[in-house]
């Protein structure tokens, strides 16, 4: 079976400009990926807590610093001027190149004792002469200025889910050859059947999101006036790609609790490539006020509310929220 993810990114390489180093840096994580991939299939590392936080204050997993390290030492020799993980506090200089990483090396980690999908997430950033070179200046650009993104997935299949700014394609990894071999292209019905969102915090929401969720759940009876499922796999990686592949909403939004009054998803690594990847197959990613790669990057593990999938269904989804602004967002 021929390398269809080297054939891509061979084409890639010869379109110019920073092309050659984009196609360097991702067929590096790729590599990387089918290592970690065998190392959370084989169990190589202890389940249970690693001892130490991260900048988020999450207690890290002896997987979660396995996979920051081996991406890290996979890309030593890749074109990148320097690197952010969310398992790193400050962001690493590289051996010097035009581009920068930013990446969740392990999301969705608190399921990998379960055996449900998990994945890595990553994001390309251009470096200009006006950062200076100083990663607190590259890592501020927002999410359009994203030269690439993607995220692969750990589960039944080794998956890589890519865009660089012209569709979204999905490479399968094949253990049989040791290669990436068959692509598809992602594309994001425009409505959506599903819904996916953390329903125990329903109580912190603020009340236009509970209205819109709970004429989600009243189906063809409300206002709606049709059934919708639910489907939540607690893992971005899963929930997105499940998105990619039939449609659907996804929602982390911002809570009445002080740990969340910016969600639980990170902006630079986890939601900016992310959106990247369902604008590029046809669907939207918004903030809950605008879209999420128009908002201005905060703090390098700055959080922020997520909503992305199905274009119609987001733009309801966003009009309800527009109301949060004015209301209070007391629970119910
Ligand atoms: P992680 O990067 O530490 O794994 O955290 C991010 C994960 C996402 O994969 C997922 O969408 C979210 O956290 C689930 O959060 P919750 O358990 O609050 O529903
Ligand atoms: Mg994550």
């Amino acid at each position: 079976m021929d390398d269809v993810l080297k054939g891509y990114l061979d084409r890639l390489s010869g379109e110019g400009g920073d092309a050659l180093a984009v196609a360097a840096v991702i067929a590096a994580l790729a590599r990387a990926a089918v290592e970690l991939h065998a190392a959370i299939r084989n169990g190589v590392a202890p389940t249970g807590d690693g001892g130490r936080a991260n900048a988020s204050g999450e207690v890290q997993k002896p997987l979660d610093l396995l996979a920051d390290e081996l991406f890290l030492t996979a890309l030593q020799s890749a074109p990148l001027h320097c690197y952010a993980s969310e398992e790193q506090e400050q962001p690493i200089l590289m051996g010097g190149g035009s581009l920068a990483l930013a990446m969740d090396p392990l999301d969705g980690s608190s399921n990998i004792e379960t055996n449900i999908a998990v994945g890595t997430i990553f994001s390309l950033l251009p470096v200009l002469p006006e950062h200076g070179g100083r990663p607190e200046r590259i890592f501020a650009q927002a999410g359009h200025a994203q030269r690439a993104a993607g995220f692969f997935v750990y589960g039944a299949q080794l998956l890589l889910i890519l865009t660089c700014g012209a569709g979204t394609e999905c490479f399968v990894f094949d253990p049989t050859t040791g290669k990436y071999g068959r692509r598809t292209s992602c594309r994001i019905p425009a409505q959506a059947c599903e819904y996916s969102i953390n329903a125990a915090n329903r109580r912190h929401w603020p009340r236009p999101l509970q209205r819109y969720l709970r004429g989600l759940e009243l189906g063809g009876a409300g206002p709606r006036g049709r059934d919708f499922g639910m489907r939540y796999a607690g893992s971005l990686v899963a929930d997105g790609y499940r998105i990619l592949q039939r449609g659907g909403i996804f929602l982390y939004p911002a809570d009445a609790r002080d740990s969340h009054s910016s969600g639980r998803l990170r902006q630079l690594y986890e939601a900016n490539p992310i959106a990247f990847c369902i604008e590029q197959a046809g669907g939207a990613a918004s903030d809950g006020v605008g879209r999420m790669l128009d908002r201005p990057q905060g703090d390098l593990h700055g959080k922020v509310p997520l909503i992305f999938g199905s274009r119609d269904e987001v733009e309801i989804a966003t009009r309800h929220l527009a109301q949060s602004a004015a209301v209070s967002t007391a629970a119910e």
